[in-house]
């Protein structure tokens, strides 16, 4: 069985890191979201892409659900003490990823083949697949503002004001990798991850013919609701996310629940799994032309539900 997950970072590392578990990280392909990225200082930081790696790993600080475990921060203190305004925290282990990556690039690699690198270098067998080798940027138009960056408006700003528009910067030239293309021929499923419709998945659903070949391609498609209602938050960051994915909703007119998630996905996903939670939207996602899987989503908060989720996910692939 081999298997295509879309996603970007923490919520989606979760889902992966207990698919790896059930099926096998051999069986997986991440195709994951380079529109947060940023240069930060002259480094290439591809926040994603590294939460995917060190999630699957075991090295990611759960907690914090971004970075290293045992991390320091000496090099942003010492920023600091130099006058620097250090919004953005980059740990001095998580120093080294972004030394390399932009080390490699500078000789010319692609993103693609520095991230197998550094997966590798990291002891992941999983194919870690950025959704594109081209630099694309999401940009927030905020309420009252200026068009900001992914990172300013979710770091910075800590995702306060209200959108206004949201752009992909340079979505236009992104080309889809022929690693992503072959995966999507050979996939028995493709599973949309619990991320930020509109700041991971739409994007790499944007790049090249990627959303043309998974349409055509037969495996099914399976959509993992990244909304939960009323779900308890518990660590600030997911409330943070929360927020996020909120105004990110908002900015297009939708409210944030798995219907309107659902939603966005409408002519692509063939399954949406909804949280037991929202057990009653079942039927409006069904309106969608998706069949609705019920299912326990918030593995990260009771781990029992996770082989549960796992078997409703591959069940969809033998459909
Ligand atoms: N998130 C924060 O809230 N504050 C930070 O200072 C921060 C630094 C950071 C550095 C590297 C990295 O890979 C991720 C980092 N994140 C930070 C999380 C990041 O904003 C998110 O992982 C995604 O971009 C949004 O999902």
């Amino acid at each position: 069985m081999s298997i295509v997950c879309f996603g970007g970072g923490i919520g989606a590392t979760r889902l992966w890191r207990s698919l790896a578990d059930g099926i096998g990280q051999e069986s997986l392909t991440l195709v994951v979201n380079t529109a947060d990225d940023l240069w930060h200082y002259g480094l290439r930081v591809c926040p994603d892409i590294d939460t995917v790696i060190y999630g699957l790993s075991g090295k990611q600080d759960v907690e914090r659900g971004w970075g290293l475990q045992d991390e320091s921060f000496t090099a942003m203190s010492s920023l600091a003490e130099l006058g620097e305004d250090v919004w953005f925290n980059l740990g001095d282990r998580d120093l080294a990823t972004h030394l390399i990556r932009t080390r490699m690039l500078a000789e010319g690699r692609s993103l693609t083949d520095v991230t197998s690198h550094l997966a590798g270098a990291n002891g992941v067998t999983t194919r870690v697949l950025p959704m594109c080798d081209e630099e694309v940027s999401t940009e927030i138009l905020e309420q009252g503002g200026d068009w900001t960056s992914f990172q300013e408006f979710h770091v910075r700003h800590r995702a306060e004001p209200l959108v206004r528009e949201v752009r992909y910067n340079g979505i236009e030239l992104a080309k889809s990798p022929p690693a992503v293309l072959e995966a999507l021929d050979s996939a028995s499923l493709v599973i949309l991850g619990p991320s930020s419709p509109i700041a991971s998945i739409l994007p790499i659903l944007s790049v090249g013919e990627t959303r043309a070949v998974m349409s055509d391609s037969r495996a099914p498609v399976v959509a993992v609701t990244p909304i939960v209602s009323g779900t308890p938050f518990i660590n600030p960051g997911d409330a943070h996310r929360a927020k996020l994915r909120e105004r990110l909703m908002a900015s297009v007119g939708l409210p944030h629940t798995a219907y309107a998630a659902a939603s966005l996905y409408a002519g692509l996903a063939d399954f949406f799994i909804v949280d037991e939670v929202d057990e009653t939207e079942a039927p409006s996602i069904e309106g969608l032309g998706m069949r609705a899987v019920v299912a326990p989503t918030l593995t990260h908060i009771n781990s029992s539900s996770t082989a549960d989720l796992v078997r409703a996910v591959t069940e969809l692939a033998r459909t």
